[in-house]
């Protein structure tokens, strides 16, 4: 069992004291932080009501501290560096050591506190989209409350009121503080942890970073036209798989915090919208699919049964978004005898990268060519990228593989590694002589 204990001892999470003046964390709960950008297993709780925890992708869940009845949390608004995926790291603002932030979790009806402490070099102020709340806690930075300065810990307090799938985001300088990460997740479980009972529940949110190559910092003044799409800050294939057992019933919840929309496409499986925003789909409502646009600012939870065990693809179905840094300027070059040129062009202007004349795809030897060619400049990721068990998955930005085995014990979130299809289930090459095309 994950306890209190051990996760406050676990791989990089530390309990920081020393930064606070000892008047000040006399009263506020400590502060916990991590500098791990992997999925923590999730967090069983050690008091109050039963409910069962949430996995965050790339993430982790905050301990809390039980006082008089009142949950009591601390996020820590501060620059953090993220690793986006093997070979990158950002820059970021965050909370509380990593960005996204730690995802709250809380029972329906629970009291509970937020204090948010202040450590950017600008004003700021948390919004909790979809919380039933008074009006003074509904952080709207200078509507409905002072801005926390630099330096100022205030506190949020109020009772979780319905079930269902949240967030949290500043609402003060809210493009640049959005654009640089700070957001997290917030899920209420039902009061009767019987109710909605899933097997597996996941949840991340959707983001998106204008992050040039060899630089760490994003660009805060892009409102369009981001070059790294992210599941919760990882781009693939630094993103974790999400793991089922063969039969398991799963849930996935997702929020949008980007500037677009999101068709988040699942294989091999249907699945139902169950939980919107505004709360559990009546389950006359659901309608089956396998692919559900995620609007800016939505949140959407859907379900479904693992029932065919494999590795599964999940990623947005914007193809652009399923690939990291790129240039959005190049000519199209199908067709193009290229010979040499590629050479020629290398010599002169070191960035050139030709997307050949079949495509933009790279085998083995092409891929390795052309390293050689174009050497990457630091701290930036390929762009079509990830290896599979057949070679080059192409795939980056907002993409995972949801992987489902029979012989995965519950409870378990280690990756198991890639999947062993039996023998005469792949699709495989022709034998046989392959017609001519005919041009009429
Ligand atoms: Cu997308």
């Amino acid at each position: 069992m994950f306890t209190r204990r051990s996760f406050f001892n676990g791989a990089g999470l530390a309990v920081a004291a020393a930064t606070v003046g000892k008047r000040a964390l006399a009263a506020l709960p400590e502060i916990v932080s991590t500098d791990s950008a992997s999925m923590q297993p999730p967090l069983v709780p050690p008091n109050g009501r039963p409910y069962h925890p949430v996995a965050t992708l790339n993430g982790w869940s905050l301990p809390w501290r039980m006082r008089q009845g009142t949950k009591e949390f601390h996020l820590v608004a501060e620059p953090v560096v993220r690793e986006i995926a093997p070979g990158m790291k950002a820059n970021l603002w965050g909370y509380d050591g990593q960005s996204p932030g730690p995802t709250l979790e809380v029972v329906e009806g629970d009291r509970v506190r937020i204090f948010v402490t202040n450590r950017l070099p600008e004003h700021t102020s948390v919004h909790w989209p979809g919380q039933r709340l008074p009006n003074g806690m509904d952080g709207v930075s200078c509507l409905n409350q002072p801005s926390i300065k630099p330096g100022q810990t205030y506190v949020y307090d109020f009772t979780a009121q319905r079930a269902g799938t949240f967030m949290y985001h500043p609402h003060a300088d809210e493009t640049t503080q959005m654009a640089m990460g700070m957001m997290g997740s917030w899920v209420t479980h039902p009061r009767d942890p019987g109710q909605m009972r899933v097997d597996r529940d996941y949840v991340f949110l959707l983001n998106a970073y204008d992050i040039s190559p060899g630089s760490f910092t994003p660009k805060v003044s892009t409102m369009l036209d981001f070059n790294l799409w992210t599941f919760n800050s990882s781009a693939y294939p630094g993103t974790d798989p999400m793991l089922a057992r063969l039969g398991e019933r799963v849930r996935i919840r997702v929020g949008n915090l980007t500037m677009t929309n999101h068709p988040i496409h699942l294989h091999g499986h249907e699945f139902v919208v169950a939980d919107t925003d505004g709360g559990w789909t009546p389950p006359g409502s659901r309608w089956p699919e396998v692919t559900t646009d995620i609007a800016v600012g939505q949140m959407r939870a859907i379900e479904f049964t693992a029932a065919a065990p494999g590795d599964w693809a999940f990623h947005c179905h914007k193809s652009h978004h399923t690939m990291n840094a790129m240039s959005h300027t190049l000519p199209t070059t199908i067709g193009v005898e290229s010979g040499d040129l590629t050479r020629k062009i290398t010599s002169l202007v070191t960035e050139y990268m030709s997307m050949g004349g079949a495509g933009g795809a790279m085998d083995g030897a092409a891929s390795g060519a052309m390293q050689m060619q174009m050497p990457l400049p630091e701290n930036t990721l390929p762009m079509m990228t990830g290896s599979g068990p057949h070679g080059p998955i192409e795939m980056g930005g907002m993409f995972t593989v949801m992987k489902i085995r029979a012989d995965l014990a519950h409870g378990d979130y280690r990756d198991p590694g890639w999947y062993q299809a039996p023998a005469g289930s792949v699709a495989y090459p022709w034998e046989g002589e392959t017609p001519a095309v005919e041009r009429g």
